[in-house]
C-alpha cells in the first residue's frame, strides 16, 4: 500500500517535470569575441535624458540584424565584461566574478602567463573538474547543450580545454586556443598557410573552400539547432564566434562597403568581420523562424570584453569613442560590451513570452554584468541554482522594470597586459581604479561616469571622502571573493592589498 502510494507520488512528480520541460524556452547565447559596445550601428549609449544617442561609429558599422534584435528587445548601455577573454568566459559558465573563480588573466594555451608579479596560484587551468557549470546544470535540467565556436576555457590538454568535459553535449570547433590560425577555409583555418598549432579543429569538410570561419560556424550551429528541434529537445545554443578577434582577415562578402574608406587594411577588415558576425545573427534568427521555434527562443547577445578595433592609442579615446580605452585596458572601452535580450520573434500571446515580457526597443540604464547570465538563464529555464554565485538574476530588468540589484561591477586584473596590475570597481555612478604598483596618489583613478563618460577627470584628490568610501567598498568586495593579490615590486613574498 505504502509502496503503491510512493510510486503514484513518483509518477505525479515525473509527470510534473515532464510538463515543465515542455514549457522550457530555448536559449541562444550569441557571444562575439572582442566586440565592444561601439562596434555596431545600434546606439547603446544615451543622452542626458536616457534616449539612445548615436556616435560616429554607429554610422560607420553595419549591423542590421542587431538592429532587428534591438527593436524587439531590451539593450543595456552599461553592461560589463572583463577586459580580456577567459575571465569573462569562465564568469559566464560559473556566475562568479574573476576575483572568485580566479581565472583572472586570459589563458595562454601553452605557458602559465601569471606575469612576474601576478598570483602564482591563479586559475590558469580555467574550468576544472568539479566546477558547477551552466551547461552541466542545463543538461541535467533536460536541455541539449550545444557549443559552437571559440571555447578558450583552459590550456592545451587540460580538462577545461574541451567544452564536452563540463556539460556540453556537442562541441564544434572549440579548443584551448582563443584565436584562429586563419579565418579562411582555403587556409584550413590555420592548418595550412598559418600557424598550424592554432588551426581550428573539426572543420575538415570546409578545407580548401572559399569560405569564412564565421559563415562555417553559422552553418554548423543552424544544423545543430535543427537536430535538437527534430528530436523535440529544448536547447541551449552557445554560439561563440571567433570573430571579431584578431587576426583581422577580411570577410570578403562585405569588403565593397569599405573600399572607398581611407582606413588602413586591418580596420577595414575588422568592419567586414563585424558585418559577417551580424549576418550570422540574422541567419540564425531566420533558421529559428523556419523551424517554428523563434517564439520560444530567448536570445542573449553580448561581447566578451571591450573593443579591439585596430585604431589609435589603446588608452586614448579611439577604438571605442566616445569611451576611453579598448580591450585589456582599465577604462570603459576595455570592459563595456553590447548586450541585447530579446525573444527571437515577438508574440505577445505566447505563454513563455508572457512569463518574461521583454519590452520593445528599450534602452536600459541599469548595470548588468557577464556574471549575471548564469543565474538569469537558470531562472528562465526554471532550474534551481545550486552553487555560490556573484551574479544576479536579470529577469526583472529584462522586463524593463527597476531591480534592486546593486549597480556594481568588480574587475580584478592582477596581471600584465595593456593595463597591468589593477582592480576596477564600479558602484553607482562612480568607478575606482586601483593601480597596485604606482606610488602615492597615482595609485588611484576615480571617475564619475555619469558626467565624465570619457574618464578624463580623475577626482581622486579632489574628492577624498568618496575615494575613501570606494577604496573601502572595493577592498571589501575583493576580500569577500577571497581574491588573490599582486606581489610587491621590492619583495615578491609580500602581497599588496588596496589601501
Ligand atoms: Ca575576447
Amino acid at each position: 500500500m505504502k509502496s503503491t502510494f510512493f510510486y503514484r507520488f513518483l509518477f505525479t512528480v515525473l509527470l510534473f517535470l515532464q510538463v515543465d520541460a515542455s514549457e522550457q524556452p530555448n536559449i541562444l547565447v550569441f557571444l562575439v569575441d572582442d566586440m565592444g559596445v561601439m562596434d555596431t550601428s545600434v546606439a547603446f549609449l544615451a543622452d542626458e535624458k536616457g534616449r539612445p544617442e548615436r556616435h560616429p561609429f554607429n554610422d560607420f558599422y553595419r549591423t542590421p540584424n542587431m538592429e532587428r534584435l534591438a527593436r524587439q528587445g531590451i539593450r543595456f548601455r552599461q553592461f560589463y565584461a572583463n577586459s580580456v577573454c577567459s575571465p569573462s568566459r569562465v564568469s559566464l559558465m560559473t556566475g562568479q566574478t574573476s576575483a572568485r573563480h580566479r581565472s583572472t588573466q586570459f589563458i595562454s594555451p601553452t605557458a602559465n602567463n601569471a606575469g612576474a608579479y601576478g598570483p602564482k596560484g591563479w586559475q590558469w587551468e580555467g574550468i576544472v573538474p568539479g566546477a558547477t557549470t551552466l551547461p552541466a546544470l542545463l543538461k541535467e535540467g533536460g536541455y541539449r547543450t550545444i557549443h559552437v565556436g571559440k571555447a578558450h576555457f583552459g590550456p592545451v590538454d587540460s580538462f577545461g580545454s574541451l567544452p564536452e568535459n563540463f556539460g556540453f553535449d556537442v562541441n564544434i570547433a572549440g579548443c584551448a586556443y582563443g584565436r584562429p590560425g586563419s579565418y579562411y577555409g582555403k587556409d584550413h583555418f590555420g592548418g595550412k598557410n598559418g600557424n598550424g598549432t592554432r588551426a581550428v579543429p573539426g572543420l575538415e569538410k570546409y578545407h580548401g573552400e572559399e569560405i569564412h570561419l564565421t559563415e562555417v560556424l553559422t552553418l554548423e550551429m543552424n544544423e545543430a539547432i535543427s537536430g535538437a528541434v527534430e528530436d523535440e529537445e529544448p536547447f541551449f545554443a552557445y554560439m561563440s564566434h571567433y570573430a571579431v578577434h584578431s587576426p583581422f582577415q577580411s570577410d570578403d562578402r562585405f569588403a565593397a562597403h569599405y573600399e572607398d574608406s581611407d582606413l588602413k587594411a586591418p580596420a577595414k577588415a575588422f568592419a567586414t568581420m563585424i558585418e559577417g558576425m551580424d549576418k550570422s545573427l540574422g541567419d540564425i534568427l531566420d533558421q529559428l523562424e523556419n523551424l517554428g521555434v523563434a517564439e520560444s527562443t530567448l536570445v542573449l547577445f553580448l561581447g566578451d570584453n571591450g573593443s579591439d578595433g585596430p585604431r589609435g592609442d589603446a588608452h586614448a579615446v579611439s577604438s571605442a569613442a566616445p569611451l576611453r580605452g579598448k580591450k585589456a585596458t582599465h577604462y570603459e572601452g576595455g570592459m563595456r560590451v553590447p548586450f541585447i535580450a530579446s525573444w527571437a520573434k515577438r508574440n505577445s500571446e505566447s505563454k513563455l513570452q508572457k512569463q518574461l515580457a521583454i519590452p520593445n526597443d528599450k534602452l536600459s540604464d541599469q548595470v548588468g554584468t557577464v556574471y549575471d547570465l548564469f543565474p538569469t538563464i537558470l531562472s528562465v529555464a526554471g532550474i534551481r541554482q545550486v552553487s555560490r554565485v556573484d551574479g544576479v538574476d536579470l529577469s526583472t530588468m529584462l522586463r524593463g522594470k527597476r531591480s534592486r540589484r546593486l549597480p556594481e561591477f568588480l574587475m580584478h586584473f592582477p596581471h600584465k597586459h595593456r593595463s597591468s596590475y589593477f582592480t576596477s570597481y564600479r558602484l553607482g555612478d562612480w568607478k575606482l581604479v586601483y593601480h597596485y604598483h604606482k606610488i602615492g596618489e597615482e595609485r588611484y583613478e576615480l571617475f564619475n561616469l555619469e558626467d565624465d563618460l570619457d574618464e578624463s577627470d580623475n577626482r581622486a584628490s579632489s574628492d577624498p571622502k568618496r575615494l575613501q568610501l570606494m577604496v573601502r567598498a572595493m577592498g571589501k568586495a575583493l576580500e569577500e571573493a577571497d581574491a588573490q593579490y599582486v606581489t610587491s615590486l621590492e619583495d615578491p613574498s609580500q602581497v599588496l592589498r588596496p589601501e
